[in-house]
């Protein structure tokens, strides 16, 4: 390869390595093409960010392994941090693992999408929950973001204007860590719905300080995580979440995509039947049933009255438990990657059928209830 031209080693829009031997791996493009562009002073991607960028496609292949030894070895580096949540997906996206890795360091949190909540939810109501929930953090680290909407952008930009060094940003993936680093900085790294999109760091400057983006941490125990990247990528809460009341008769059976199913009874009261609202992304589908047929024969519904999955799927492999649950008024069953059920009247005492590896959690309302229902 000519040196005349200065050249780049790595990707501008997911940080991997340029290459021009492995065809499919990120970081990849022919070196005629890389030669040419270089000459001509035009934009080097490679090809997985080209075609991600332009068409929307997703190409090559991520090693989880690697990036999180990466990552690993990365963060003992580093003394500040920014973790990026997403408010969707809280407990798929705060997690234990990181918490770990991050301890004893300083740590921003940020918690990006706020626009997929109801407008009901304010941003002051929503720190205060977040503040409840995360271990060391005040009022002062924690910052609600979207990048959709730019709330809080400003005022997190302002925040960073001010530090000096440098800081990693770390979270699982899709949460939205290239899509904020994006507005901070106007930069041209790449965002994609796909989730494995940023491959290695990606440096950014604000004033005095360095921000390095980072892959995605990629975890295994969401709904979402059971589908392939086509569907995450259309399950994906895009605008504000879609929110369903249910008054279930205890023979009915509600399926939340294809892979959950709930039925639901009053705890206390046989004669009331309980009220909840499901609140989840607009491509889930809802579907509540007493047809036997039906429900014995769900997964050939797939892709058609049951979405996610988007197509046909073969759950041969797929373990499923059966969980019994009770939970009360001003509390909510959180089904990470999927969706959260927010109880309205109860307590509900509630049957849920879904994979094995997929977790269950019941927190605090993160949406208080308006009024009471009465008695019927
Ligand atoms: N509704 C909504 N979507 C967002 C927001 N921020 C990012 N997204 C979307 O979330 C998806 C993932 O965004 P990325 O910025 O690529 O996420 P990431 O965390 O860098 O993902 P990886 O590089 O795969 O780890 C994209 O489809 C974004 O458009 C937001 O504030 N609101
Ligand atoms: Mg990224």
């Amino acid at each position: 390869m000519s040196k005349a031209f200065q050249t780049i080693e790595k990707c501008p829009g997911c940080g991997s390595k340029i290459q021009h031997d492995k065809p499919g791996k990120p970081g990849f493009i022919p070196a005629d093409v890389y030669e040419r562009r270089l000459k001509e002073g035009k934009e080097i991607l490679c090809q997985r960010c080209f075609k991600l960028k332009h068409y929307g496609m997703l190409v090559g292949e991520v090693d989880e392994d690697e990036i999180i030894d990466f990552l690993r070895k990365t963060v003992t580096k580093f003394r500040n941090f920014m973790y990026v949540l997403d408010i969707f997906d809280f407990e798929g996206t705060y997690r234990p693992e990181i918490n770990e890795m991050i301890k004893d360091k300083n740590v921003i949190y940020v918690v990006n999408k706020f626009d997929i909540l109801p407008k009901s939810v304010s941003g002051a109501q929503l720190k205060k929950w977040l503040t409840d929930r995360i271990n060391n953090a005040n009022s002062d680290n924690i910052f609600i973001t979207s990048t959709k909407n730019e709330f809080g952008i400003s005022k997190l930009k302002k925040y960073l204007e001010n530090l000096r060094g440098e800081m990693l940003v770390l979270g699982v993936t899709n949460v939205g860590k290239s899509s904020l680093l994006k507005k901070l900085t106007n930069s041209k790294v790449t965002v994609s719905p796909y989730p494995g999109t940023t491959i290695g760091i990606v440096k950014h400057k604000l004033k005095n300080l360095k921000v390095y983006d980072t892959p995605g941490i990629i975890v295994n125990d969401r709904m979402i995580d059971l589908f392939d990247a086509e569907c995450q990528a259309k399950i994906l809460a895009k605008g504000e979440v879609n929110r369903k009341t249910f008054k279930p008769y205890p023979e009915e059976v509600i399926f939340i995509g294809g892979l959950c199913k709930i039925s639901a009874k009053m705890k206390n009261e046989e004669s009331l039947r309980p009220i909840f609202q499901i609140f989840a992304p607009e491509n889930v589908s809802f579907h509540k049933t007493k047809n036997k047929n039906f429900i014995d024969n769900f997964p050939k519904y797939f892709g058609k009255e049951l979405v996610p999955p988007c197509k046909k799927m073969d759950i041969s492999g797929l373990n499923f438990k059966n969980l019994s649950i009770e939970v009360n008024e001003g509390f909510e069953l959180s089904i990470p990657g999927l969706c959260w059920i927010n109880i309205k009247r109860g307590p509900v005492q509630f049957d849920v059928y879904l994979p094995e590896n997929v977790s269950v959690y019941i927190r605090p309302s993160l949406i208080q209830p308006k009024r009471k229902f009465k008695n019927s």
